[in-house]
């Protein structure tokens, strides 16, 4: 610590106490460690919020900003990540410690900010990072959920789903209210023109949208931005039948994340929540517009607005709205505006989540929101008739179409780029699943491949090994991750061995006190750790296992030759998807069968992280060997998890799909263990791809298949893997029994090389040292060059604290 760490360290030490004293009206010593952090966290937001008010006077007048509206923000805990950005953890650990009180136990109070479920979530959290530490104005703008995704418990190996009330207790010590922050937000009505021929909507629902902001602070440099939350709360002018049904309707507006939308009911309350915060996200933008520039011509020279998939999208019809109902633009003026301000990433290709609203609810809920739907189909589709576009392919492209509107084509006539998220990703929505709109528009097609904070998720969540890299090479990959590749020079390979030693002797005392499982910390620690999904293919590991386990029982050279291997998974399943709650429900079967098993339990185990979030992604991937990155290639958009491993020095098994292929490119293929087919081969394959053929040709893959049923497992109840088996046998959709041999290989050729530690951990090297393409520092410059086209709010400087 310098002088300025060790004056601020006994100022903090003489506020910390007497704001705690005044606050609980008790001495330190009866206070809890819920209290200590509510005070610790409120004294560092307030510190940052300072932040914010010296970005505000130090943006230029008309400078412009990005807002990046997600349906997730996926924060997990923010504590550590705030100490360390604001350059006052040391003094505050050693502050603390001389009170006698352990930061660590501080730490742990905090609720993860679980306002997503997976890559979309923390991708956005991800970027907020790198947006503020790179000296950027930028916000996020989302719903601020009552729950968060709900709470996983495994129950006899079934999950089970439990609310997850994070805000309980005023623990959310991160965010402030706004309460004059407040946006009327209409839903159904119907719409009738005024007296100047405007339309204007009638006996509406109103809802109130009340502003929560949080800090999001940069690394040491003084730029504090914002989370921008929005809760929903009655209206203060609504007249309602039954208020208590209208008090109900909008407190589940902002209740949770993600709503069982296989009912009607389900999918009205989830268009509600997209129209929600993207109507209230834009209305206080607009306004602060035209409040400093006295117009919206210039919109998109102040403004851009990132919608992370087609969960915002309803946003080019709403800025439409905006512009033509209330600032009183016409269609023609209006429509390059929006044109100019807006820009969709899309993140999959899978059919089933390509979003698709059914006209018939968009008119009953946003009545003059379907009509500029309506006409910007018929004004795009008039167009690509007067350039003699075939009906076929003008069918292919419209917005609407037998009834649904389709958000992804709504999103891409609307916004002016449109981007995918890794190489391969943004090559197939151009040639594979949009070619028509890359025809149409192939200035707007871009592609930014995905990266992850690296000061989370390796500064902060691995200090053994980014000690040892500042040890080696000095500071200066914080701030540029192309640095490491100077450790290939450097005296650290003898270290990392050691270091991943440390982090999974540490996983394994977190799983033997979390879920009583004693784990072998010599066994290669295989991790696959995602949201459970068919594509992903989570199954064919688990079927690997079960391969492995009958082989180790009955093969004896085997069994000499394996290496020890600990497979661990962590994943929840989204609540009404059946099939993926059957994996879960198999993998701990698996788990139970196999490490209870005497004969095999020395060379294998396998756990399921309980309730797998942010803060446990934290502990297991500094100690993760093996990064499975599985998925059928052409599937995963890019996947995140895989670079986390990267850059924490665990080797990829893995198939040529999303932004593997570009780990692939940068480790070098000695580096990486690649195994199945290829998305070509996938195209060419699968029309005529007949699962049965290989379960009637193979007959390991057929014995392992019988023993998926229950009267194998001592756990299991007849019919627990029935969607399971008839996926298996009749579509196989993601291919798992294709890939399978391939799959089987890979791994034995990873368990072999294990062995020879020396070229392991120079292989491990290699991938950390090459880590560096993937921080979002780099894909942020990325959206800025590109897309946003932002200044720099200040000079990189470091505040003194
Ligand atoms: C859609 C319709 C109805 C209900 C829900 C949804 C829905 C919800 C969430 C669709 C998709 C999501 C989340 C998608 C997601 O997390 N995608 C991941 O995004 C990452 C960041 O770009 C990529 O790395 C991953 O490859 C991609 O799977």
């Amino acid at each position: 610590m310098d002088k300025f760490q060790l004056l601020y360290k006994e100022n903090f030490k003489l506020r910390f106490v007497d704001r705690l004293e005044r606050t609980y009206s008790r001495g330190i010593d009866f206070t809890s460690d819920v209290e200590k952090y509510i005070v610790l966290g409120n004294m560092l937001r307030e510190e940052a919020m300072l932040d914010w008010k010296s970005v505000k006077a130090k943006l230029k007048k008309g400078s412009k900003q990005v807002y990046y509206f997600s349906m997730e923000f996926l924060l997990g805990r923010m504590l550590v990540n705030n100490l360390i950005n604001l350059n006052v953890y040391a003094p505050i650990n050693e502050g603390l410690k001389e009170l006698g009180i352990e930061l660590a136990n501080l730490v742990e109070v905090e609720e993860d900010q679980g306002l997503g479920n997976g890559g979309l979530g923390r991708l956005a959290a991800c970027f907020m990072d790198s947006i503020a530490s790179l000296g950027y104005a930028g916000h996020g703008n989302t719903i601020r959920y009552t729950y968060g995704f709900f709470n996983q418990r495994f129950e006899n190996g079934y999950q089970v789903e439990y609310p997850q009330p994070w805000l309980t207790d005023n623990k959310n010590v991160w965010e402030v209210r706004k309460p004059n922050d407040r946006v009327e937000v209409k839903f159904y009505g119907k719409v009738t023109l005024d007296s100047k021929l405007r339309p204007t909507l009638s006996d509406y629902v109103s809802v109130d949208a009340v502003a929560y902001d949080m800090p999001l602070i940069g690394y040491r440099n003084g730029v504090t931005n914002k989370l921008r939350m929005w809760a929903a709360e009655p209206s203060m002018n609504v007249k309602y039948p039954d208020f208590q049904d209208y008090e109900q309707d909008v407190h589940d507006i902002s209740d949770v994340l993600y709503p069982d939308d296989s009912t009607r009911e389900g999918k009205i309350l989830r268009l509600k929540q997209q129209y929600f915060f993207s109507a209230a996200g834009l209305a206080y933008i607009v306004k602060n517009v035209f409040k400093e520039a006295k117009t919206l011509d210039t919109l998109h020279e102040r403004v851009v607005i990132q919608i992370n998939d087609t969960h915002p999208a309803i946003l080019v019809a709403e800025l439409m709205r905006v512009l033509m109902d209330e600032y009183g633009y016409t269609w023609d003026q209006s429509w390059p505006i929006v044109s100019k301000t807006l820009a969709y990433t899309n993140h999959t290709i899978l059919a089933e989540a390509l979003e698709k609203w059914d006209v018939e609810i968009m008119k009953e809920l946003l009545p003059r929101i379907q009509m500029i739907i309506e006409e910007i189909d018929a004004r795009f589709v008039e167009g690509l008739q007067q350039q003699g576009k075939s009906a076929d392919f003008i069918n292919k492209v419209r917005i609407i179409k037998d009834g649904r509107i389709h958000m992804a084509h709504l999103a891409i006539v609307g916004c002016f780029s449109v981007n995918g998220v890794a190489a391969l990703h943004t090559d197939i929505l151009k040639n594979i699943a949009l070619p028509e709109f890359y025809e149409l528009y192939p200035e707007k097609f871009n592609n930014k491949t995905n990266g992850v904070t690296h000061r989370r998720w390796l500064l902060n969540c691995n200090p053994e090994l980014s000690g040892e890299i500042t040890h080696q090479i000095g500071d200066s990959w914080i701030h540029d991750m192309k640095h490491l590749r100077r450790l290939e020079q450097s005296t650290i390979l003898p270290e990392l061995h050691k270091i991943k030693q440390v982090n999974k002797d540490r996983f394994a005392e977190y799983i033997k006190t979390r879920q009583g499982i004693t784990l072998n910390p010599n066994s290669i620690f295989d991790v696959q750790i995602k949201r459970l999904h068919a594509y992903k293919r989570q199954l064919m590991n688990a079927m690997h296992i079960m391969y492995v386990y009958e082989k180790l029982k009955t093969d004896k050279a085997f069994y000499q030759n394996f290496n020890p291997q600990t497979f661990i998974f962590g994943a929840k399943a989204a609540p009404s998807y059946v099939f993926a709650k059957q994996v879960i429900k198999l993998i701990n079967s698996i788990a139970t069968k196999v490490n209870n098993d005497p004969a095999t339990k020395d060379k294998l185990m396998v756990v399921f992280i309980e309730n797998y979030n942010v803060s446990s992604a934290e502990i297991v991937i500094p100690a993760a060997d093996v990064s499975e990155q599985i998925s059928l290639a052409g599937k995963e958009a890019s996947g995140t998890g895989n670079m986390k491993f990267q850059m924490n020095g665990a080797l990829t098994i893995g198939t040529m799909d999303g932004a593997n292929v570009e780990i692939y490119d940068a480790v070098g293929e000695d580096n990486i263990f690649i195994f199945g087919l290829s998305t070509n081969e996938v195209v060419a394959k699968k029309p005529s791809y007949d699962p049965r053929k290989i379960i009637d040709s193979n007959a390991e893959i057929k014995a392992i298949i019988d023993n998926i049923n229950h009267q194998y497992f001592s756990d299991a109840h007849e019919g627990d893997f029935n969607m399971i088996l008839d996926e298996l046998y009749n579509r196989d959709e993601y291919m798992v029994l294709e890939d399978f041999d391939g799959y089987k290989k890979a791994q034995a050729k990873l368990n072999a090389a294990y062995k020879d530690q020396d070229k392991w951990q120079q292989m491990c090297l290699v991938n950390i040292a090459n880590s560096g393409f993937f921080s979002t520092d780099r894909t942020i410059q990325n959206y800025v060059d590109d897309i946003w086209k932002l200044d720099l709010i200040t000079a990189k400087e470091k505040p003194l604290r």
